[in-house]
């Protein structure tokens, strides 16, 4: 059984209304909203039996509080990225740092041009990693993942992605072969194994649910997935992510677990 002993968060910084967005959830996020559902998330985050690194906010890079993209970490490695989107891409040289409090350096890698792949398109199912290839993680990128991975054992297949911005934003493995699943990736045959929540359109953001240590984290206002979830036999905390939404971010986006 997994389980997880840290978690990394960066906390929101006063830049974060110029943070990517694709408009899919309109708005501009009101800053002290998301420092205040922030606060809710690393309470929620506590209650799940982690230490938690709270890391300052970095106004050079409006989206730095989505420290899952700038890196990867496993058991046995951790795997620093080269994030695909422009703005985003120097978060890898602070969230490096604090890696290295946690990992040797013979066991921190790097993806490297003209390779790149960002955190939220991984999903980590035991030994096994799928990764969407999107408009951030390209075909290089996969390939030098796989490369590494393959070193320490693990396996690694691609996903291709036609609609959403990372492969996590919709579909979520929550452990004991429980996966939440929405939109483009309900037909995809290589999840068709897994026992699978189809995620109603209407409430697709919360295909980005995590689980920790045995508990499930969901965004509010998703009642159709917290009964799913909580069918499931899970204990659940709800967090309020209005804020993060309207940059395209979910829960996941918002935190390291490993
Ligand atoms: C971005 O577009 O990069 C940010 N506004 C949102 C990142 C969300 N991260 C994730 O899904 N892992």
């Amino acid at each position: 059984m997994r389980r997880f002993n840290h978690v990394i968060v960066r906390r929101p910084c006063k830049a974060m209304v110029e943070g990517i967005t694709s408009g899919l959830y309109p708005g501009s996020p009101e800053y002290e909203l998301a420092l205040d559902q922030h606060d809710a998330y690393i309470e929620a985050l506590k209650k799940c039996d982690v230490d938690v690194t709270i890391l300052p906010p970095d106004e050079e890079y409006p989206d730095s509080c989505f420290v899952e993209d700038p890196a990867v970490l496993t058991e046995k490695c951790a795997i620093i990225t080269n994030p695909g989107a422009t703005s985003r891409n120097g978060e890898t040289h602070s969230i490096e740092e604090t890696i290295r409090k946690f990992y040797p350096e013979e066991r921190i890698e790097h993806i490297c041009d003209p390779g790149t792949l960002e955190g939220g398109d991984v999903m980590m199912c035991g030994d096994h990693f799928y990764v969407g290839r999107s408009e951030r993680t390209n075909e290089e990128g996969i390939r030098q993942f796989a490369d590494i991975l393959g070193k320490y054992g693990y396996s690694c297949s691609e996903v291709k992605l036609e609609e959403v911005l990372h492969l996590k934003t919709g579909v979520n493995y929550l452990e004991n072969n429980n996966l939440l699943v929405s939109g483009e990736f309900i037909h995809k045959p290589e999840f068709q194994n897994y026992d699978r929540y189809i995620i109603p359109d209407e409430e697709a953001y919360a295909a980005n649910c995590i689980w920790v240590n045995g508990k499930v984290i969901v965004p509010e206002g998703y009642p159709a997935v917290l009964e799913a979830v909580q069918t499931m036999g899970y204990d659940t905390i709800v967090v309020d992510t209005s804020e993060f939404r309207k940059l395209d971010g979910g829960l996941s986006c918002l935190s390291l677990r490993f």
